[in-house]
């Protein structure tokens, strides 16, 4: 790498403990230290958005760029994506992540033609494995960018045009080749346009059927090229289509189960796409666990008094210590990792601001993966948690659940034993205890 894109970064920022004043260091994330039964770097898995950190520009509807990077500034458009790549490459060095994510159209314009852009991203390609080489920086995830283009304004896969569908298809196919061959951990797909505006114009069901096929064609490619990355969907619930069919967790696991692709994916849960759907981060996370579908994580957080994909760096510690209990619980993410799919504001103009953004995520998540750990460690709520079932494992619970009472045994059970007592769940006291251990 020839050009430095971030010389107020010396040396890759180091750990330095909670008592250090130095805005360039971490004050929790330790990368080589154990907690449990693996490091922290092993537990985090952190990896760098390309699109936001690298190809963001500051603009929003109001007004344009406002970012004057250094990486952006050559005319020519391959120019433009190899400084941007070097940058991300030494930004993600110098942050000491072990990952990064793209979509396709973040590491390689679109050329004038289908087969001009394949072949712009075939270059880039063969220049990332280079450098991932170089670095040991690795591919957590790729994707195809299915919504930017026009063609895409009434979706993709759910596009009413058989035209547009065979598009999205051959696209995605380039992308899903792009990751193979960086050998990326998984390939996610993210539908921002799989979805509709008006019922006045949509067929729901055929859409959703269309989309099914595609993914059915994406699961049959992957075998055939023997790509090993685990599949991700998703899930949001709007924005930019007013609604999309990946809505939650929920949702997309019953899509999946439907069309017979369940085996075949698991879950990418954002945590501002959680809020969206107006549920907690901690919820999403939950409902993709519990069926044994939480396979990555798109760490952000989103501002809770407006209603769009803010997404801003984490800084909830409370959030982040519910986001590593329940990861925890299911022994890691196994391939997946946590992307930082968030953006500095408008007015962190300076390079230096992303180093900011992401040691500040970094720590908050460290200190959740400590305070994760401390809790399970003690059984705090564990054993709380068993108490409160306690009536199903014996007696007339356990009775219940191995189906061996009716409706007619339970009337007459009642008779015999009266009303319930009526038990505090605690919460109160269980926020208390949370809390010592956050603080
Ligand atoms: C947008 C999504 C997107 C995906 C990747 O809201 O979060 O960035 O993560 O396509
Ligand atoms: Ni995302
Ligand atoms: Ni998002």
């Amino acid at each position: 790498m020839s050009k430095q894109f971030f010389p107020g970064v010396g040396q890759p920022i180091s750990y330095e403990g909670r008592e250090s004043k130095n805005p360039l260091a971490f004050k929790y994330y330790d990368k080589n230290r154990r907690v449990g039964d693996r490091t922290m770097g092993e537990h985090l898995r952190f990896a760098v958005a390309y699109w936001h950190t690298f190809m963001g520009t500051g603009a929003d509807m109001f007004g344009g760029p406002s970012f004057r990077r250094e990486w952006h500034k050559a005319s020519d458009p391959m120019e433009r994506a190899r400084d941007t790549m070097d940058a991300a490459f030494e930004f993600a060095h110098k942050l000491t992540a072990d990952y990064y994510c793209f979509h396709d159209r973040d590491i390689a314009p679109e050329g004038e033609s289908f087969s001009h852009s394949c072949r712009n991203l075939e270059t880039m390609v063969e220049r990332a494995k280079d450098i991932q080489k170089a670095t040991g920086i690795r591919l957590l995830w790729g994707t195809a960018n299915l919504f930017s283009n026009p063609v895409y304004s009434q979706g993709a896969g759910t596009s009413p045009d058989a035209h547009v569908f065979a598009y999205a298809a051959a696209q995605m196919k380039n992308a899903i080749d792009a990751t193979h061959t960086l050998g990326g951990e998984n390939y996610v797909f993210w539908g921002g346009r799989e979805g509709y505006e008006t019922l006045l114009n949509t067929d729901l069901k055929r859409e959703q059927e269309q989309m099914a096929r595609l993914l059915h064609m994406a699961v049959e490619y992957k075998n055939r090229i023997g790509f090993k990355g685990q599949f991700l969907i998703e899930p949001k619930p709007a924005e930019p289509t007013k609604h999309q069919y990946d809505f939650d967790a929920a949702t997309t696991i019953s899509f999946l189960r439907e069309y017979g692709l369940l085996e075949h994916f698991k879950l990418n849960i954002e945590a501002n796409h959680a809020t969206l759907a107006g549920h907690s981060f901690e919820h999403e996370l939950a409902v993709a666990s519990a069926a044994g579908m939480l396979g990555s994580v798109d760490a952000n957080r989103g501002d809770l008094l407006l209603g769009w994909d803010t997404d801003q760096f984490p800084n909830d510690i409370t959030g982040t210590a519910f986001a590593m209990m329940i990861i925890l619980k299911q022994n890691g993410l196994g391939k997946g990792g946590l992307n930082f799919d968030a953006k500095v504001r408008r007015s962190s103009v300076d390079p230096t601001d992303l180093f900011h953004a992401h040691i500040g995520g970094m720590d908050t998540f460290a200190r959740g993966l400590l305070i994760a750990h401390q809790i399970i460690k003690e059984k705090v709520l564990d054993n709380i948690i068993e108490e409160r079932y306690n009536s199903f494992k014996s007696g007339i619970g356990a009775q219940i659940m191995a189906g061996k009472s009716s409706l007619e045994d339970l009337e007459k059970w009642i008779l015999r034993e009266g009303a319930p007592a009526v038990r505090s769940g605690r919460q109160e006291l269980l926020e208390n205890i949370l809390n010592s251990y956050v603080v």
